[in-house]
C-alpha cells in the first residue's frame, strides 16, 4: 500500500530535534520540500543562485570545498545573510567519515569552520558511534540549532550502503535523536512511530544518469516512497537550463507529490 504520512505542519510539535522543528516550519510556511544542491565552483555563481532561487527552497546544499575563490568572508558571510533574508537552511554536504576526534576538528576548525554556519551536515555511519559523538561535541558552543543526517543509502549505482548496513545506520541514529534528525536515503526509514527526516538526492525529471554512476528517479517516485525533501542539483542549474523556471517546476512537483501522500 502507498505510504501515507502526517503533514509537515503536524510533525513540528512532536519532532525530537530542534533543527528538524525549524526545518518543518520553514517547509510549511514556504510550501516547499525542495533542497537545491548548489554544486558550482565560483562564489559569484553560488551567491547568485542562492539569491535568485532562495524563495523556492527550504534548504540549500553546498560543497564549499569546491569553490575556487573561497574565503570565509566572501562566501560564508553573504550566504548566511541570504539564508536569513530568504528563510532557508544551509546544508554543507561534507560527508564526514573519520573517527570522532578527527571529525570534530574537521567540523569546527580550518578555513571552513562548518559548524559555525551550516545548520545541517551529513556523515557516513561507517566508523560507528564515535563519528556522531565527535560531531555532536563540535556543536557544544553553538547557540543556534544544528543537525546531522546519516547516509543510510546512496543514489549511485553499485552503492554498498544497503541491507544490514542501512539498518545499522538507522540504529546509530536512534542513539542521539536530538542531533541526528534524519537520513540521506532513497526510501522511508525508521519505525512508524519515529520521525526521521528523509532527504533524497538522485532526483531528476529530464535525465536518467550522468555517466559517472549517478542515477535519477522522478520526484513522484522519491516522495511517494517516503522522501520528505528532494535534493536537486544539475536538474535545475545545468548549462542551458533556466534555474528559476526549473526550481519552480521541481518545487511544484515536490509539493504536489507530498500533498498526495498526506494522511
Ligand atoms: O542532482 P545532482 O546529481 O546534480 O546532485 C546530487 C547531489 C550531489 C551529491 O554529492 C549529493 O547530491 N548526493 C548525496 C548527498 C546529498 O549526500 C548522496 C547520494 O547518495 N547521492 C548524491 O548525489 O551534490
Amino acid at each position: 500500500s502507498p505510504i501515507t504520512l502526517k503533514a509537515y505542519e503536524d510533525r513540528i510539535a512532536t519532532h525530537p530535534s530542534p533543527l528538524a522543528r525549524r526545518l518543518l516550519k520553514i517547509m510549511t510556511d514556504k510550501k516547499t520540500n525542495l533542497c537545491v544542491s548548489l554544486d558550482v565552483d565560483t562564489k559569484d555563481e553560488l551567491l547568485r543562485l542562492a539569491d535568485t532561487l532562495g524563495p523556492y527552497v527550504c534548504v540549500f546544499k553546498t560543497h564549499v570545498d569546491t569553490i575556487e575563490d573561497y574565503t570565509y568572508e566572501s562566501v560564508i558571510v553573504p550566504l548566511v545573510e541570504l539564508s536569513k533574508r530568504h528563510n532557508f537552511l544551509i546544508f554543507e554536504d561534507r560527508k564526514f567519515a573519520d573517527i570522532g576526534s578527527t571529525v570534530k576538528s574537521q567540523y569546527t576548525s580550518g578555513i571552513f569552520k562548518i559548524v559555525q554556519w551550516a545548520h545541517i551536515t551529513n556523515a557516513h555511519a561507517l566508523p560507528g558511534p564515535g563519528i556522531v559523538d565527535g560531531l555532536c561535541a563540535g556543536t557544544k558552543d553553538i547557540s543556534e540549532e544544528r543537525g546531522l543526517l546519516l547516509l543510510a543509502e546512496m543514489s549511485s549505482s553499485g552503492s554498498l550502503a544497503t541491507g544490514d548496513y542501512t539498518d545499522k545506520t538507522v540504529d546509530l541514529a536512534r542513539r542521539n535523536k536530538l542531533f541526528t534528525f534524519g537520513f540521506i536515503a532513497q526510501n522511508r526509514l525508521g519505525a512508524d512511530d519515529e520521525d526521521f527526516i528523509i532527504m533524497t538526492p538522485g532526483v531528476g525529471l529530464d535525465d536518467k544518469g550522468d555517466g559517472l554512476g549517478q542515477q535519477y528517479r522522478t520526484v513522484d517516485d522519491a516522495v511517494s516512497g517516503g522522501s520528505d525533501i528532494i535534493i536537486v542539483g544539475r536538474g535545475i542549474f545545468a548549462k542551458g537550463r533556466d534555474a528559476v523556471a526549473e526550481s519552480k517546476r521541481y518545487r511544484e512537483a515536490g509539493w504536489k507529490a507530498y500533498t498526495a501522500r498526506v494522511k
